[in-house]
């Protein structure tokens, strides 16, 4: 089953929004399969958005990214990749549609709240820079047939 990797930016976990974004993607139908509040060093940040290194809001964004815990989790599901992206919205929360996460809970390009992979390649590499493969947790939920 696909897996993607989101993050509960900084922003998100100073205002509140664990709880409520969590439970997004549960309601969905999607299977957490591993979380953890953590801080990022600045080493991690600079490998986890190395696609933006030479930018230049790239120093920028590894310090907001550092600046405060950060909740990582993976997510497990059918499309979950793609379906988690639009339920996230367009990286800038002015052009996020109303009903996505940054549409309702962001006002500004720098601040957007949440973070997933944007293909199977993303996940693959950030799932496992953020997780070692004893902190995902495979397991039946009783729901599942309900969903597929
Ligand atoms: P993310 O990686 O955080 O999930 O966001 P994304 O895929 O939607 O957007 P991406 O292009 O990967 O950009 C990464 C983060 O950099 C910040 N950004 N600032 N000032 C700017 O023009 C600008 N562009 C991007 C955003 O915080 C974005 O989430
Ligand atoms: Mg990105």
């Amino acid at each position: 089953m696909e897996k993607t990797f989101l993050m509960v930016k900084p922003d998100g976990v100073q205002r509140g929004l664990v709880g409520e974004i969590v439970s997004r993607f549960e309601k969905k139908g999607f299977k957490l399969i591993g979380s953890k509040l953590m801080t990022i060093s600045s080493e991690l940040a600079s490998e986890h958005y190395a696609e933006h290194e030479g930018k230049p809001f790239f120093n920028s964004l590894v310090t907001f990214i550092t600046s405060g815990p950060v909740f990582a989790m993976v997510w497990e599901g059918e499309n979950v990749i793609a379906t988690a992206r639009q339920m996230m919205g367009k990286t800038n929360p002015q052009d996020a549609l109303p009903g996505t996460i940054r549409g309702d809970y962001g006002l500004t390009v720098g601040k957007n709240v949440i973070h997933g992979s944007d293909s199977t390649e993303s996940a693959e590499r950030e799932i496992s820079l953020f997780f070692n493969t004893e902190e995902l947790i495979e397991y039946k939920k009783d729901g599942d047939s309900w969903i597929y």
